[in-house]
């Protein structure tokens, strides 16, 4: 998969792909990961992306010109991926989402600020709005670093078999149950007893128990979502 990131402030963006799992996807070739200054594609002498609103008002706009040049640039023909403005007035972003996403092999992702983007970009360049939750960012740059995570993660080899868990889990639509290490007590609160009782089915059943239990607390939205949750307590 090829993902490319549109921005006036790369340098926000410059660290986010460059340790952990995305790093080590990339490494191994399985994403190619691109940051570009959106002002690399302006034509003036300023590289000026933003202009006063027409109508009126507070706050700068940014121009249209600039994010075709720049998305123009970046499709090729024949594979001109799925361009996504990222926004919060965009559609929330949730795994299921982002399995959809990760099935692409090319994204383009344009961060816009939070004042504004031409309506013209909307309508007439990208193919998707994406938001990555119901509160204000300055700017697309954190949520672009989010989908990028969450997409690279699900593709094929990005992970180990043992980091692949946490999604499924959730793809399940279940939080994760609690998690101990060592040592057995600390400041003497002690780790529950069966989890040190060796016995695996006594185990694998309190996990459960307490996924579905966390999940009703917590997220019971969740839940609504499941069909049948005994199915998943069998
Ligand atoms: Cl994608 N952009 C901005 N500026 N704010 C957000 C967002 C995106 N998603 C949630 N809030």
């Amino acid at each position: 998969m090829r993902i490319d990131v549109v921005t006036i402030f790369p340098p926000l963006l410059a660290g986010a792909f460059e340790h952990s799992i995305i790093k080590r996807a990339r490494e191994r070739g399985i994403v190619d990961i691109h940051v570009h200054d959106l002002r690399d594609y302006t034509a003036d002498r300023h590289r000026t992306v933003d202009d006063y609103p027409y109508g009126g008002g507070a706050g700068m706009v940014m121009k249209p010109e600039p994010w075709f040049r720049a998305v123009e640039a970046l499709r090729v023909a024949g594979n001109p991926g799925c361009a996504i403005l990222l926004t919060p007035q965009g559609k929330r972003l949730d795994q299921g989402l982002v399995q959809q996403l990760a099935a692409e092999d090319r994204l383009i992702l344009l961060c816009g600020r939070y004042e504004g983007v031409d309506e013209r970009v909307r309508e007439h360049l990208v193919d998707k709005e994406v938001s990555v939750g119901d509160y204000v960012l300055s700017g697309g740059e954190p949520a672009a670093a989010v989908l990028v995570d969450a997409v690279v993660r699900l593709q094929p080899g990005a992970l180990g078999s043992s980091e692949s868990i946490v999604e499924e889990s959730f793809a399940a639509g279940l939080l994760e149950y609690p998690q101990y290490t060592r040592p057995p007590e600390f400041r003497g609160w002690r780790v529950p007893d069966v989890l040190l009782s060796g016995d695996h089915g006594a185990i694998d059943r309190w996990r459960r128990e307490r996924q579905i239990e966390r999940t009703r607390v917590r997220r019971p939205d969740l839940l609504a979502d499941i069909d049948d949750v005994s199915e998943t307590t069998a």
